[in-house]
Parts: structure tokens; C-alpha cells; sequence
């Protein structure tokens, strides 16, 4: 289908469609295996300026939207979601300092994000504050000029390799959530290090590490926002983040549907091609249907989200959702139209479908999705 694409928009897609064909496909199965975190590629997607397209003009960036990310991750994840995980993590770490951020500290930061000289990752889950994120128990208490940090970040996609974590801490911790505020820390600020790597079923280029702050000290300024109004940010980091990750399962789906395609033409049994029987056809059908039906559905949220920013929570969850939990059948049916083939390393199709997984968990799961539309419902008809 046809989305009538801007010249720049085309770009975007074209850069990153070169990239995943000629620098990702070739070794995903490769950094799969062996749980190699994707530094090469990650730095020419930095060269091919696709870590300036969340950043604002006036920091060096291509000054996109919501929808601009989520046609970049689409391409990128078509060839590893794990490789694309780890690009929409960085831009995810730095969404806080875009959203509230002072001017010191965004002109401290943005620029090497938008030239890709450093990555970003984002520190909010914790070993009890998954779904519940509003259990963090990280503290922060200034003390001079200086912020002390104290607790373990659990999970943190690019963690270890990037250069810049934004952390959700409690300033004031009998308030609970809103006493929460957001920090910039940096590798290798003292008192801050990297705990146990996570051994994954999917996504496994991409690095999932623990985040440990022990008396943590970084300067006062490097506060994003106002102290306790970080809980809100998060809500509108996560709210303007999840149209990408719904993205990830639109090229994650692409992929499996291409592939699924191209084989049952080209296996034969009972004397003929296996997509000449209805079975296999109507499996195919229904699998481009839903691909089709996710796509307008998270390009259509970007597109609200980038022309609606007070209102944002509702489109972004449903696509969300839609497109993930899409992903997770198109890619275990793509695993079943190739059989037992599928089911083997040598077709990448098995790792297409462990990678589904992770989509409809992180960055909120589809439960919590669906309470976030059931909520926004019951608003919208009180
Ligand atoms: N934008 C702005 N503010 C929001 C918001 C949004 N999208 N969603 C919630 N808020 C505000 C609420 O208005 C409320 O403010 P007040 O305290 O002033 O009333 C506050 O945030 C708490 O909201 P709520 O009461 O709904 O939170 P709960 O404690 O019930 O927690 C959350 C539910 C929001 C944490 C849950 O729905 C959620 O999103 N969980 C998933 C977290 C997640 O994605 N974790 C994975 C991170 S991977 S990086």
C-alpha cells in the first residue's frame, strides 16, 4: 500500500533499508549466536545520520517525529530486532532531556546523540518495579552540590555500551511516585557500574544489563526537570517510545512474511509448490492482512502522536499492542509455513519468532497496554 511518504521520509527509509540489507542481514544470525551486541553497525547507522533524527534542529538534529523513528526501526528490524533494539534504546535514554530537560543539559548532551558519538539508554526498571513502575526503590538525596544515587537498575537495554543513562530515582520516596525525579548519569561517573549481562531467548545482539548506583555522585544539574515530576516523564517517554517498538513488529513481520513467501514457491511436495494449496495460501493471506492492518495502525498513532502531544496515550498503546501481538503470530506462522525447516538455525524464520517475544513484554506489556485503552475509554465516556 501506498503512505505517500515525504522526500525526507523516503530518505530515512531508504538509508536504513541499505544498511539492514547490506550490513545486517549478512551477520544477524552470527550476533545471534554468539550474543554479539552490533557496535560496527550501530556506528554506521550513526554515519548514515539515523541517530539525528530524534534530535531538534537546533542540536544537530534532523528534528523528526514519532513517525520519522518509527519508519528507521521498521527498516532495521526487518534484518535484526535486536540490532534495531538497540538503536531505538538510545533513543528512548535520551527522550527525559528531550521532554524535560533544561537547556544546559540538552545542549550538554544532544548533539553527540544526534552524531551517534554516544549512545543513550534509559534506567527505570527494577527488580520490583516492572509493570508497577511506580515501585522504584533507587533513591537520590543532594547533598552539597551533588546528587547521591543509591539502587539497581534491572534489564537495561544497551547497558554497558552507552555512554549516557537517564535514571528514575525517588527524591522523595514517602511520596511514591510523585516523588519521583529523572538523572543523567554517565559512564563512569563514581560509584556507578555495571552488574550481571542477561543471557536472552531473542534480541540477543542487543545488551541487557544490570545498572548498580552505589553512592552514586553526579553533579546538581544534571536533575532532568523539576524534583518529583519524573514519574510524569517517564509516562511520556514510554508514551512516545511505544509507536517505535510497535514499528519493530511491523519490519520483524515484513521479514517473516517475505520469507514465508519466497519458500512456498520454492518447496515443492505432492508433485507442486507448496503455495499452490489453499492452506498455505490462506495462511499467507491472513499474515499480510494483519502486517498490513498493524502498519496503517502504527503509522496512523505516529502521526497523531507527532500532531497531538497532549494526547498521546491511547494511540500509542493501541499500536502498541496491535502490532506486537501481530508480529508474535505472523512470525510462528512464518515458522510453520517452512515446516520443519523452520524450526532449524539454517532459516532465519526461528529467530524471527523468538525475537516477537521480547515486543509484546518490554517497554510495558500488552496487559498493561490494554488497561492504558481501558482506562483512556472510561475517561473518554465519563
Ligand atoms: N502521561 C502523563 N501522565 C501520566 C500518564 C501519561 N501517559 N500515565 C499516568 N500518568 C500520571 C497519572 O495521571 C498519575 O498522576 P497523579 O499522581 O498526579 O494522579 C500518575 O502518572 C500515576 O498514574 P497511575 O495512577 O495510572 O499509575 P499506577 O501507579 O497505576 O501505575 C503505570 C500504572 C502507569 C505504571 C502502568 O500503567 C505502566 O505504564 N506500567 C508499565 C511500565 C513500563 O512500561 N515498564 C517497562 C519500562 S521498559 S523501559
Amino acid at each position: 500500500m501506498e503512505y505517500f511518504l515525504t522526500e525526507e521520509q523516503q530518505m530515512i527509509v531508504d538509508t536504513a533499508r541499505e544498511i539492514t540489507n547490506e550490513k545486517i542481514i549478512p551477520v544477524r544470525a552470527e550476533l545471534d549466536e554468539n550474543n554479539q551486541f552490533p557496535r560496527e553497525i550501530l556506528e554506521d547507522i550513526a554515519k548514515a545520520d539515523l541517530f539525528s533524527i530524534f534530535v531538534p534542529e537546533e542540536y544537530g538534529g534532523f528534528g523528526g517525529g514519532c513517525f520519522d523513528i518509527a519508519l528507521a526501526m521498521e527498516e532495521l528490524s526487518r534484518g535484526c530486532v535486536g540490532v534495531a533494539t538497540s538503536f531505538a534504546a538510545s533513543a528512548l535514554g535520551i527522550f527525559p532531556v528531550l521532554i524535560a530537560g533544561s537547556e544546559e543539559l540538552k545542549e550538554q548532551y544532544l548533539p553527540s546523540i544526534a552524531s551517534g558519538e554516544r549512545w543513550a539508554a534509559f534506567g527505570l526498571t527494577e527488580a520490583n518495579a516492572g509493570s508497577d513502575a511506580s515501585g522504584i526503590q533507587t533513591t537520590a538525596v543532594l547533598d552539597g552540590d551533588e546528587w547521591v544515587l543509591n539502587g539497581t537498575k534491572q534489564w537495561i537495554t544497551n547497558g554497558g555500551e552507552a555512554e549516557i543513562y537517564t535514571i528514575v530515582a525517588l527524591t522523595d520516596p514517602q511520596k511514591g511516585a510523585r516523588g519521583a525525579s529523572i538523572f543523567v548519569v554517565e559512564d563512569g561517573d563514581p560509584g556507578f557500574s555495571y552488574g550481571k549481562k542477561e543471557d536472552k531467548m531473542g534480541i540477543r545482539s542487543s545488551a541487557t544489563r544490570e545498572l548498580i548506583l552505589k553512592d552514586c555522585r553526579i553533579p546538581k544539574n544534571r536533575l532532568v526537570g523539576r524534583k518529583g515530576t519524573g514519574f510524569i516523564t517517564v509516562m511520556k517517554t514510554l508514551d512516545i517510545s511505544r509507536p517505535g517498538i510497535a514499528a519493530l513488529g511491523i519490519g520483524l513481520a515484513q521479514a517473516a512474511l517475505d520469507e514465508a513467501v519466497v519458500y512456498s514457491k520454492q518447496r515443492v511436495q505432492f508433485g507442486k509448490p507448496i503455495v499452490s494449496f489453499q492452506a498455505v495460501q490462506h495462511m499467507l493471506a491472513d499474515m499480510a492482512i494483519q502486517l498490513e492492518a498493524g502498519r496503517a495502525l502504527v503509522y496512523a498513532a505516529a502521526r497523531h502522536i507527532d500532531n497531538n502531544p497532549k494526547n498521546m496515550s491511547k494511540a500509542s498503546s493501541m499500536c502498541k499492542v496491535f502490532a506486537t501481538d501481530m508480529a508474535m503470530k505472523v512470525t510462528t506462522d512464518a515458522v510453520q509455513v517452512l515446516g520443519g525447516y523452520g524450526y532449524m538455525k539454517e532459516y532465519p524464520v526461528e529467530k524471527m519468532m523468538r525475537d516477537a517475544k521480547i515486543l509484546q513484554i518490554y517497554e510495558g506489556t500488552n496487559q498493561i497496554q490494554r488497561n492504558v485503552v481501558g482506562q483512556e475509554l472510561n475517561k473518554e465516556y465519563s
